[in-house]
C-alpha cells in the first residue's frame, strides 16, 4: 500500500495535540517530541519509554523513500513480470487450502478471494518476501523527514496502541520499508481499524497467519468502498473506430451503451448491464482493453499506481476463469526520460499532470487525451513518440 492509504488513514488519527517539532532537528530531540506527545495523549509513561526505547534513524528507508517513481513498466510488460502459471496455481492451491477462510469473507465482506489473492501475490508473494524493514524504525524515520511527516506520524502512534494491545514489537516487527506490515502489508493505522482475528487466537497476526491478513485486507477494503457481488473488470473487444475521447476512467457508460458503439466483451457476456463501466485502454487503441466497473476505482486507495491496480484487478480476474488477455499491437510507449518532457511540455501548456515524475499516471492520461483531441489525433491517452514530437 502506498501514500493514497497513508491519506486515507489519517483521518482516523487522535485530534491530535499542538505539534511543537513536526519533523526534522536533532534525531534525539525529536523521540522526545513524540513521546511527550504520546503521553498528552494518555500512553503510561513507563509503556512509551519502552515502546522509544531501542528506536533509530534507518538510512536505508531515506534511499528507498528516495528512489520511488522513477521507473515504469507498461501494462504488458509489468504483467507479464507479474503474473506467471507458476503463480496462478500457487494462488489456486491457497485458494483451496484457506477455502473456507474464503467463504467467510465473501460472506462476510462481499469480497471476492481472487483479489484478495491478488494483492497477497503482488504484496510479498504469498507472505514470502514480507520485507525485513524494522517497522518502528522506518516509520519514525519518514516521521522525523521532512519530506511527509504528517502521513508518517500518525502511523507511530498506531504502532503504539498496538504495541499496548500486544500486537507489535518495537524490536522485532518487521516489513516494508514504508511501514506495511505483514501478508497484504497494512499500516498501523489500517490495522489498528480493520484488523480482524481470523484465525480466533486472540490476536491480530498479519505476518503469519493468512487468515488473519485475509479478512483484514477485506475488511479494510469494503470499508473503502467494495461492493459486494459487483464485478471489477472485464476484457473487452474494440471496434476498428470510434471516438477514443471515450475511452478512460472519467466517461462511464452502461453496457448497453458501450455495446452500440460497437464494444463487446472479449469473451462470454457483461459481467454486469445495470453498472456504469469505463474504458481502459492502458497502451493506446492497438493495446489491450478493460471495461472498469465501481469496484475497480476501489483499488487505488490501496496502491495509486494506475499500472498496479490494473494489473493486480486483471490477475484478480484470472481466478475466476479469464483467459490470457489479448496483448494486441501497442504503439511503442516513451522512455522515462521522453514521458518526463511530454510532462514538461504539457504543464507548459497549462495541463495538470499531476507529479511530473515520469510516470503515466491518471491525471497525466487525462490531460494527453485532451491535448490528442485539441491536434484532431485519436485521443487513447497514450502517448507515443509522434505525439512528443508534435508538441
Ligand atoms: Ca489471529
Amino acid at each position: 500500500m502506498t501514500i493514497r492509504s497513508l491519506i486515507a488513514s489519517l483521518a482516523l488519527a487522535l485530534p491530535a495535540p499542538a505539534l511543537a517539532q513536526s519533523c526534522g532537528g536533532s534525531f534525539s530531540g525529536f523521540i522526545q517530541g513524540l513521546a511527550s506527545e504520546a503521553m498528552q495523549r494518555g500512553h503510561a509513561q513507563a509503556t512509551v519509554q519502552s515502546f522509544f526505547a531501542g528506536v533509530a534513524q534507518d538510512p536505508k528507508v531515506l534511499e528507498a523513500d528516495r528512489r520511488q517513481g522513477v521507473f515504469q513498466l507498461d501494462f504488458t510488460s509489468f504483467a507479464r513480470r507479474l503474473i506467471s502459471q507458476n503463480r496462478i496455481e500457487t494462488g489456486q492451491a491457497k485458494a483451496r487450502q484457506y477455502a473456507s477462510v474464503f467463504d467467510t469473507i465473501e460472506r462476510s465482506y462481499g469480497v471476492p478471494r481472487g483479489i484478495l489473492l491478488a494483492f497477497w501475490a503482488f504484496e510479498t508473494d504469498y507472505g514470502g518476501f514480507q520485507g525485513d524493514f524494522n517497522t518502528l524504525n522506518a516509520l519514525v524515520t519518514l516521521s522525523h523527514d521532512c519530506r511527509r511527516p504528517e502521513l508518517f506520524r500518525p502511523q507511530v502512534f498506531a504502532a503504539l496502541e498496538l504495541y499496548e494491545k500486544g500486537d507489535f514489537s518495537p524490536g522485532g516487527t518487521t516489513g516494508a520499508w514504508a511501514g506495511e506490515i505483514g501478508m497484504v502489508q497494512m499500516l498501523p493505522g489500517d490495522i489498528l481499524e480493520n484488523g480482524v482475528d481470523g484465525d480466533g487466537d486472540g490476536h491480530v497476526r498479519l505476518k503469519t497467519s493468512p487468515p488473519d491478513a485475509l479478512m483484514s485486507g477485506a475488511k479494510m477494503l469494503r470499508g473503502l468502498g467494495w461492493q459486494p457481488n459487483q464485478p471489477w473488470l472485464q476484457e473487452i473487444r474494440l471496434p476498428a473506430q470510434m471516438d477514443w475521447a471515450q475511452t478512460g476512467l472519467t466517461t462511464t457508460k452502461g453496457a448497453s451503451d458501450w455495446q452500440r458503439l460497437g464494444v463487446t466483451p472479449r469473451s462470454g457476456q457483461w459481467q454486469a448491464s445495470n453498472l456504469p463501466g469505463s474504458i481502459i485502454l492502458p497502451q493506446g487503441r492497438n493495446g489491450p482493453a478493460f471495461l472498469a466497473y465501481p469496484n475497480f476505482s476501489t483499488l487505488f486507495e490501496w496502491n495509486q499506481s494506475f499500472t498496479y491496480v490494473l494489473t493486480a484487478a486483471y490477475f484478480a480476474t484470472r481466478f475466476s476463469g479469464a483467459p490470457v488477455f489479448d496483448a494486441g499491437n501497442p504503439a511503442p510507449g516513451l522512455s522515462g526520460q521522453d514521458m518526463l518532457s511530454l510532462q514538461r511540455k504539457l504543464v507548459a501548456m497549462g495541463y495538470d499532470v499531476g507529479a511530473v515524475d515520469g510516470i503515466l499516471g491518471e491525471k497525466t492520461r487525462e490531460s494527453v487525451q485532451s491535448v490528442q483531441q485539441r491536434l484532431g489525433l485519436p485521443a487513447d491517452a497514450w502517448p507515443t513518440q509522434d505525439l512528443l514530437n508534435r508538441l
